[in-house]
């Protein structure tokens, strides 16, 4: 029996994973294949545990599972903390780089009745259908950091090695073959170095692929188009910083951050889990939308299991609790039947009988 180590973290991350496992659970009840769930500290809840918010415990775990699912990690009472023992950079980032997830797939699809939960115009966002690949272990959040000897000085180096870009953009246009075959990678090559090395290892990738039809987007331009006109995209591939910001922004094109599911793969291991945070402002409260870990769990299924036909029960099933105007306060209007998170787990559960 497979297993999944399942990372609930902090903040609404407690409240999402149990609602996944129980989506997960009743999936797969009478399947020939079923998962066995473990459990393991991440972030703030393994400072507070065991002083160290990746405990080697975890990571050892999470190696010899088959694949994991997490929350968030994060919270005001660990940002005191110096940086590199915090909740991300001592835990979110270090798990993703041991396990070498360097691919993360965050898909951004409309789903009809979610037309007017947006705050864009539904005209603007009916026919969104795209999916961002964002390097996960590379730039920015891994290049070499610091002070300078004036102190009043620091600096972050972005550094991206020819391999790293490689199999991230190979990625990228083998998904666009499956797709509307069409691979836009965003980079600001108008400044950068890094941008102008990654857009020559594009081109070279490209002369493999040439029934996808490439353009290169500069990232400003591409925050704009988002918006603008956001069903000319089909794949997005683009470096981690990026890829960060651009996806919540995209978020919103599906009507909340809590719709955005993600899965970080390497080739053999994913780790699956929603691409917002942990949500002080929110937590505790049975109000967050568990979609995002939900569909995240279904992720799991079909990348990590090869099980489609079961993840698309789960997409089915969301899609039919919303069709029937059932809505977590974040994408809630008057008239829509307002469910917990809880509440919003069981209807799915419901769903899928
Ligand atoms: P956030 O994504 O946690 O929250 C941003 C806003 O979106 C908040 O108003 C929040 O209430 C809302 N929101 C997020 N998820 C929601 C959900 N499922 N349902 C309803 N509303 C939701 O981002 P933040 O506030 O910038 O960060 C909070 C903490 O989370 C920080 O410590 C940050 O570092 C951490 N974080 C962790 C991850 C991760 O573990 N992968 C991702 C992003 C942020
Ligand atoms: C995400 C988060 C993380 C990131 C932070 C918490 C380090 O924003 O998963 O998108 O930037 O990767
Ligand atoms: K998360
Ligand atoms: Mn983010």
């Amino acid at each position: 029996m497979p297993n999944v180590l399942v990372l609930p973290g902090d903040g609404i991350g407690v409240e999402i994973t149990p609602e996944a496992v129980k989506v997960l659970e009743a999936v797969l009840k009478g399947n020939s294949t079923s998962l066995n769930f473990e459990y393991g500290l991440i972030g703030g809840a393994a400072i507070d545990e065991v002083g160290k918010a990746l405990p080697d415990a975890t990571l050892a775990a999470a190696q010899a599972a088959d694949a994991v699912l997490m929350g968030s990690v994060g919270g005001p009472k660990w940002d005191t903390l110096p940086a590199p023992q915090r909740p991300e950079l001592g835990g979110l980032l270090p798990i993703r780089k041991a396990l070498g997830l360097f691919a993360n797939i965050r898909p951004i699809k409309m789903l009809p009745m979610l037309v007017d939960a947006s705050t864009l115009r539904s005209e603007v966002v009916k026919n969104v259908d795209l999916v961002v690949l964002r390097e996960l272990t590379g730039g920015l959040y891994f290049g070499e950091k610091g002070r300078g000897t004036n102190p009043r000085s620091a600096f972050d180096t972005l550094i991206y090695t020819e391999e790293e870009i490689k199999r991230i953009v190979e990625l990228g246009f083998q998904t666009a073959v499956k797709r509307r075959k069409k691979l836009c990678s965003v980079d600001k090559a108008n400044v950068l170095e890094s941008s102008r090395f990654w857009r020559e290892i594009t081109l070279e990738v490209a002369k493999n692929y040439p029934e996808v039809e490439l353009t290169h987007m500069y990232v400003d331009n591409a925050a704009m188009q988002l918006v603008r006109l956001p069903e000319q995209f089909d794949v997005i591939v683009t470096e981690n910083m990026f890829g960060d910001i651009l996806t919540d922004l995209a978020s919103m094109l599906m009507g909340s951050i809590g719709m955005i599911s993600s899965a970080s793969l390497n080739g053999s291991k994913g780790l699956y889990e929603p691409a917002h945070g942990s949500a002080p402002d929110i937590a505790g409260k049975n109000i967050a939308n568990p979609l995002a870990t939900i569909l995240s769990g279904a992720l799991m299924l079909r990348y990590s299991f090869g099980l489609e036909d079961e993840a698309q029960k789960i997409e089915r099933a969301v899609e039919r609790v919303l069709q029937e105007g059932y809505r977590t306060p974040d994408l809630a209007k008057p008239g829509d039947k307002v469910l917990g998170t809880r509440e919003m787990g069981n209807a799915v559960v419901e769903a899928l009988k």
